[in-house]
């Protein structure tokens, strides 16, 4: 088995104590983080798969998602770079009622190196905790919300709202996840979308640097 597909069978059958040496391996071995990242991705996709086809239940969905953000913490350091933070402050959250965090800690990684400061609100954020954060917290030019749930989709279009709603300037509203779309996202007021944790950054630069 090539160490890539090591890497996918440990993040689908949850090996939250095999992950990270076997990470490092593929590291070892040559293999590309951007790879090695996409295999975990592709893993999530079958656990996803499988939840849906019965086969498995929240708590193996909850250990592969842990295997995987032990993976990704290995991974970390080899797909961040300088992190020159000249870009200003992005403040990232999950919206209310969403407790899906891995694509959103992607995002935050990728778009700290893209030249942000991160301000990780965690998951199930309330659009009033965003707008707080928002005033607390030095030049803000990116607000980053993220939405897993097709059930959420309506906190992800409150949280826009409020956020616009709330007289506050100087930053641009970025949303994701997996059932969001560019027209959904233009039809609740965000600035911008993008579909992966690469495009958010690139989308976040080119938000901020021409506004
Ligand atoms: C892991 C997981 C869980 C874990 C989450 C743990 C964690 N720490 O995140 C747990 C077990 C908690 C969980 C719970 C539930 N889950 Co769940 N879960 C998943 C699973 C398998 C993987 C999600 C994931 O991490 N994917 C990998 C990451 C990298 O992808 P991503 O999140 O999409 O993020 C990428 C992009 O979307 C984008 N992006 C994400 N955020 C943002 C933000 C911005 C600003 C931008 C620009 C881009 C962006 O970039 C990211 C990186 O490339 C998915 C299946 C799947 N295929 O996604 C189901 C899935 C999302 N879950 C689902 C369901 C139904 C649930 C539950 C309701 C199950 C239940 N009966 O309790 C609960 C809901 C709990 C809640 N209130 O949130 C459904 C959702 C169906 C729907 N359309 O609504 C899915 C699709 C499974 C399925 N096929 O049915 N889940």
């Amino acid at each position: 088995m090539s160490k890539i597909e090591d890497v996918k069978v440990n993040v689908e059958t949850g090996k939250t104590k095999l992950i990270a040496g076997v990470v490092q391996e593929a590291l070892d071995a040559g293999d590309s983080p951007q790879d090695i990242l996409q295999a975990m991705i592709a893993a999530m996709g079958v656990v996803g798969d499988k939840f849906s086809a019965g086969t498995i239940f929240v708590p193996e969905m909850l250990i592969a998602a842990k295997a995987m953000s032990k993976g990704v913490d290995v991974l970390k350091p080899h797909m961040t770079g300088e992190g020159s933070s000249s870009l200003g402050t992005c403040v990232i959250g999950t919206v209310q009622g969403d407790l899906h965090d891995i694509g959103k800690n992607l995002v935050g990684m990728m778009v700290e190196s893209a030249g942000f400061t991160i301000v990780d609100l965690g998951v199930d954020v309330p659009a009033d905790k965003f707008i707080n954060a928002i005033k607390e917290n030095d030049n803000v030019t990116l607000v980053a919300c993220s939405g897993l749930l097709s059930t959420t989709m309506p906190a992800l279009k409150q949280t826009v709202v409020d956020i616009k709603a709330s007289g506050l300037t100087g930053f641009k509203v970025i949303v994701g996840g997996a059932p969001v779309t560019q027209e959904m996202a233009d039809e609740i007021g965000a600035d911008g979308y993008a579909a992966d944790a690469g495009g958010a950054a690139i989308k976040a630069k080119a938000l901020v640097t021409a506004a």
